[in-house]
């Protein structure tokens, strides 16, 4: 079973991805199968065929399309200053999404680097979603950017107490 993954996995996976596959399953913590799965997404979407994603690339998944967060999810997979992301990123990115694993939570052992899918890697994730021009604060007008693509109307931002309110 697993010689099977690893063919197809060799079939499907440039030889310098081949090489990072182990590593990459460490990082991410995902099973060489659902890394292939992944990887047929990935250049499914990769539409210039050169091993890496752009924004446009993104914007044509229809789930990210329909998405009021769109744009601020797609900009969670590209690292700072940088337009194009590739296989490794992606998945990197992708693996803050998976379930904590509840075992490492519990059994954290200080020198080891800390899971993607950790609680604290999960939140500065999110964190950097919200900072949307990535200088490490989160101010007021980026918590109400976000707030209002979410729900979708301007929010009306007062200190005073409406009229009957509490
Ligand atoms: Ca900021």
């Amino acid at each position: 079973m697993g010689s099977i993954v690893s063919r197809l996995l060799s079939r499907l996976l440039r030889e310098e991805e081949i090489e990072d596959i182990e590593e990459i399953k460490k990082e991410t913590g995902f099973s060489h199968r659902k890394i292939t799965r992944l990887y047929r997404r990935f250049t499914s979407l990769d539409k210039g065929g050169n091993g890496t994603l752009s924004r446009d690339d993104f914007h044509r998944i229809p789930e990210l399309a329909i998405n009021p967060l769109g744009d601020i999810i797609t900009n969670g997979f590209f690292p700072e200053g940088e337009d194009q992301v590739n296989f490794r990123g992606f998945v990197r990115t992708l693996a803050h999404f998976r379930p904590i694993d509840q075992d490492n939570e519990k059994n954290k052992n200080p020198s080891a680097t800390e899971p993607l899918n950790s609680r604290t890697n999960k939140l500065l994730f999110a964190f950097r979603l919200y900072d949307l021009d990535r200088d490490g604060k989160i101010s007021r007008d980026e918590l109400l950017q976000v707030l209002r693509m979410i729900v979708g109307v301007n929010l009306i931002c007062s200190t005073k107490t409406p009229k009957g309110g509490i």
